[in-house]
């Protein structure tokens, strides 16, 4: 598909924007657009909220001084169009791919970019600091946050817009309003923002205070957010508007605008693979086993028939959680809460005071702005909370700020926690099963993102016995623990070890806590090398056996070899060269495990003993 995009090629960074004459944005907003999708049909990627704001940032850059004015877009899923104007636009080709630009605006990536984000709702407290301190300089560039009616819901924003709205300094919030989060948005403040659609406010002193001018925020809007015309006169007049008091302008606009596809799409095209641009059939990779999200939500479905205490949580995430699929069968048993991981947890503890069942299915990233509340609501009152922590390990493309790299450390640091991680289909069914079957306590499991291991077993529910492991493979001349989904890569790792005569016994933890200390201990006196492998950060698994094994002076016994993550951000990449660099794939594990064999034999004889492993 070829394009002339005139008006685009003379755009290297956004004063040229400001060169044009008025009449070209509209057409600058086209070229724009078709570039966005030429580009994404190359690289797939975040879609339709970029989509939906092309003509606001072409008037934002348009209007205002950036990269003096500071422009923060909340998520920044949608900066798409923005890193085009500012810069980047032969290299948004490369975007979410290894070496390429970032999915989400960096600091580090351009100067245009000055909050990083990708997590929700840190926009207008990020803007507000950046006000305060501006003003505490004298100088007067403007602050403008754009965040979505989906990210408004999350606690920060409340937070934030309470602090600014006695704070008296100026700072300009663009509420996008699309009606849809990722999956169409939730919650009262959006039926808010339909309301105040509805009365069709032409500007500001309408009668009616909104919800903004009672916080002592200014308000203007609705306005057309793909009238560019419109979009230049109201920045206009903010721009040249001295007040000191915050404002919110509500923009309404479509998710997914100009989108090429002919089928609707109920996210509005919220994230999309790559496509061929002249047929628009998407590229999917075929899955050959189910997901590991699919198999968490078949299982959830099959004991939610049998026990109707069972309801599930999700904090705007129904699709990404396999939700969606419990609550077409059980509506009034899935809660979708907004984007409020926070809220999520303790809402999910107050169920379960009053007897419920409550799984709190949270990306392992997003259960981070939950912790205090898993903490303090959850933990320390031993509310039997179940968590489903998905994405957990390396996510690949969405990069650092999305890997589920610190469940472990931060769940198995609580008392009354049980924490585990299946290593394929079945063991996380088993799982399921043990979370509902275990009413004492808090208990989580994490899962990674994409296909499972091993061959599902829809008919598997037994329950685990809490704090027991297993031998999956028996040797005699290292052990390998491992935790979790690593297991195909430690499996392959012992069949390599075989080729050079290591004979390898491979453990499955199961449990991240309470540890199976007996099987540890059997491990550590039986091996002169023992490798814990666990595809979480440092102070995880590892740290609570290795501080188990100090606590029973048993350190001595065994070479211990500790397979982390590395102490470092992992940059966005595709999972398995996510795993190369955190030396975490079998090739990874090996060459570890011959370089620890080979220090501790020139310290001392090993005594290898076979090379005949046997499957358990
Ligand atoms: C704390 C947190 N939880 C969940 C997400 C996942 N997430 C990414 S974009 C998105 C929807 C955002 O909706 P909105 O702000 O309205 O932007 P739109 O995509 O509609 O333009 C969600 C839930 C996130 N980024 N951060």
């Amino acid at each position: 598909m070829d394009m002339l995009t005139p008006i685009l090629d003379r755009i290297v960074e956004p004063s040229d924007i400001r060169q044009l004459d008025e009449r070209d944005l509209e057409r600058l907003s086209r070229e724009v657009r078709e570039e966005i999708i030429s580009a994404a049909s190359q690289t797939g990627g975040h879609f339709g909220a970029g989509l939906g704001v092309v003509e606001l940032t072409v008037a934002l850059h348009y209007v205002f001084n950036t990269p003096t004015d500071r422009l923060i877009w909340d998520v920044s899923h949608q900066a798409y169009p923005h890193k085009l104007l500012t810069g980047r636009r032969q290299a948004l080709r490369s975007i979410r791919k290894r070496g390429g630009l970032y999915g989400f605006t960096k600091r580090s990536e351009s100067e245009y970019d000055p909050f990083g984000a990708a997590h929700s709702s840190t926009s207008i407290s990020a803007g507000l600091g950046m006000a305060v301190a501006r003003d505490l300089k004298g100088h007067r560039n403007h602050v403008i946050a754009v965040i979505g009616d989906g990210a408004i819901s999350g606690g920060m924003a409340y937070e934030a817009m309470n602090h600014a709205g006695t704070q008296g300094s100026r700072l300009i919030v663009i509420v996008n309003d699309n009606g849809m989060s990722i999956a169409p948005a939730v919650g009262a403040l959006s039926r808010h923002l339909n309301d105040l659609k509805s009365e069709a406010r032409p500007s500001k002193g309408n009668q009616n205070a909104s919800f903004f001018e009672t916080l002592g925020f200014e308000h203007i809007g609705p306005i057309d957010g793909h009238d560019i015309g419109q979009l230049v006169n109201t920045l206009r007049a903010l721009r040249n508007d001295t007040a000191s008091t915050p404002i919110v302008v509500h923009v309404v606009t479509e998710k997914g605008k100009g989108h090429p596809f002919k089928k609707p799409d109920g996210e509005k095209y919220h994230a999309v693979t790559p496509f061929d641009p002249d047929t628009l059939e998407f590229v999917k990779a075929k899955a050959k086993t189910p997901s590991y999200t699919n198999v968490f939500a078949s299982s959830l479905i099959d004991h939610a028939r049998l026990d109707e205490k069972i309801v599930a949580i999700t904090a705007s995430m129904p699709s990404g959680t396999g939700l969606d699929k419990f609550a077409e069968v059980f509506p009034n048993r899935m809660f979708d809460v907004g984007i409020a991981e926070q809220h999520a947890v303790t809402f999910a503890a107050g169920m379960a005071t009053e007897r419920m069942k409550p799984f709190c299915a949270i990306y392992s990233t997003f259960l981070q702005r939950g912790y205090d509340q898993v903490v303090h609501d959850v933990a320390l009152q031993n509310l039997p909370v179940r968590f489903a922590i998905d994405r957990a390990g390396l996510v690949g493309q969405d990069g650092a700020t999305h890997a589920g790299s610190f469940d472990l450390c931060y769940m198995s640091a609580l008392p009354n926690m049980v924490v585990m991680a299946p290593s394929d289909a079945v063991e996380l069914r088993r799982m399921v099963a043990t979370a509902v079957a275990y009413d004492d306590g808090p208990i989580a499991f994490r899962y990674p993102r994409g296909d499972s291991a091993g061959t599902d077993d829809p008919f598997e529910q037994r329950p685990l016995e809490i704090g027991k492991g297993r031998i999956v493979l028996e040797g005699h001349d290292v052990a390998i623990i491992n935790l979790g989904a690593r297991m195909a890569a430690c499996f392959d790792a012992a069949f390599e070890l075989e080729q050079h005569g290591i004979a390898t016994t491979l453990a499955d933890a199961r449990f991240a806590k309470p540890i199976d200390t007996d099987l540890i201990e059997r491990l550590v006196k039986s091996h002169p090398l023992v490798v814990i492998v666990e595809e979480g950060s440092i102070g995880g698994f590892v740290s609570h056996v290795l501080h188990n094994l100090a606590v029973r002076n048993l350190l001595g016994k065994a070479k211990i070899l500790p397979l982390t993550l590395p102490d470092s951000f992992i940059a966005h990449g595709s999972p398995a060269e996510q795993y190369k660099d955190a030396g975490l794939d079998s090739a990874g594990i090996v060459e570890r495990i011959m370089a620890a064999l080979r220090e501790e034999g020139s310290r001392r004889p090993l005594h290898l003993k076979s090379a005949s492993a046997t499957m358990a």
